[in-house]
C-alpha cells in the first residue's frame, strides 16, 4: 500500500487549496445550480465521492484537506466533520433551504444520492435495502479491515504478528464474500449503484499491497469487477477529485 495516502508533502492550507479537476467555482455554474462543497483527499474513502459526483454530474466545488498535514482537525474542518476524517461535505442549499453538512463517506453517498434523486440508490424497497447492506458492508467492514492491513503491514513501528494474522485472516475472508457476490453478476445488486463506488476504490487499492500479502488476482470476480468499473470515464475523473 502507498504512503502516499497519509504523506505530508502539500503546501497549502485546506481552505485555500482547490482540486486540479471538477468544478471549481460557483461562478462558473448556471444560475439555480445548487452546488455541493466537498472537502476530501483522493484517497479510498474521499475517492467514492469524487466518483458520484462525476457519474451524477452534480456541480460541485472540491476542496483538499491534507490529512498528511493534519487539516482534518483544524476547527473549520471540524465543524464539517466533528470526526475529523474526509470526505466531508457542505450543502448550502439544503431542503428548506438551510446548510447541511454531512460526514462519513456512506452518508454523504445516500443524502447526494436522494437530493438528486439518482438512479445509483434505487427506490424499489427490496433493491434499496440490499444496496445499502453492501454500502453498510463497506464503511463497517471491507474499509476499516484493509485500512488495518495497511497499517500494520507497512506503517506500523512494531512487528505485531497477532494484528496482522487477525486482520488480514478478515481481510481475505471479506475479500471472499465479495467475489462469490459478484458471481454471475456485473454488479453488486445487479446494477451499478453506490455499493459498488463505496467498494471499488478499496478493491483498486490492493495493488499497493505487496502480493505476497494480497493479491487480487485470487478473486476473479472482483478483479472484472474493479477493471469494468473503472473503464468508466466518470470513474477515471472522479479518482483524482482532491488529489495532491
Ligand atoms: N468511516 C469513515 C472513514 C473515513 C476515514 O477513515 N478517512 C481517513 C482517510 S481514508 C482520514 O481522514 N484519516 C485521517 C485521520 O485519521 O486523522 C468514512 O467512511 O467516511
Amino acid at each position: 500500500m502507498s504512503g502516499a495516502w497519509f504523506s505530508s508533502s502539500g503546501n497549502a492550507s485546506w481552505h485555500s487549496l482547490r482540486s486540479a479537476v471538477g468544478a471549481r467555482s460557483k461562478t462558473a455554474m448556471a444560475a439555480g445550480d445548487k452546488p455541493i462543497q466537498l472537502y476530501s483527499l483522493a484517497t479510498p474513502n474521499g475517492q467514492k465521492i469524487g466518483i458520484f459526483l462525476e457519474e451524477a454530474q452534480i456541480p460541485y466545488e472540491a476542496h483538499l484537506i491534507d490529512i498528511g498535514k493534519g487539516d482534518q482537525f483544524k476547527p473549520e474542518f471540524v465543524k464539517i466533520n466533528p470526526n475529523s476524517k474526509i470526505p466531508a461535505i457542505v450543502d448550502p442549499n439544503g431542503a428548506d433551504g438551510k446548510e447541511v453538512r454531512v460526514f462519513e463517506s456512506g452518508a454523504i453517498l445516500i443524502y447526494l444520492a436522494e437530493k438528486y434523486n439518482s438512479p445509483l440508490l434505487p427506490k424499489d424497497p427490496a433493491k434499496k435495502a440490499e444496496t445499502l447492506g453492501w454500502l453498510f458492508w463497506q464503511v463497517g467492514g471491507l474499509g476499516p479491515m484493509l485500512g488495518q492491513v495497511g497499517h500494520f503491514f507497512r506503517f506500523a513501528k512494531e512487528d505485531v504478528p497477532y494484528a496482522k494474522e487477525r486482520y488480514l485472516t478478515e481481510a481475505k475472508r471479506l475479500l471472499t464474500v465479495l467475489d462469490k457476490g459478484l458471481e454471475g453478476k456485473e454488479y453488486l445488486t445487479g446494477e451499478y449503484s453506490i455499493a459498488d463506488i463505496s467498494s471499488v476504490t478499496w478493491v483498486k487499492g490492493l495493488s499497493y499491497y505487496d502480493k505476497s500479502v494480497l493479491n487480487l488476482d485470487d478473486y476473479p470476480n472482483a478483479k472484472a469487477w474493479v477493471e469494468r468499473i473503472f473503464a468508466r470515464p466518470q470513474v477515471q475523473k472522479g479518482v483524482t477529485v482532491c488529489a495532491k
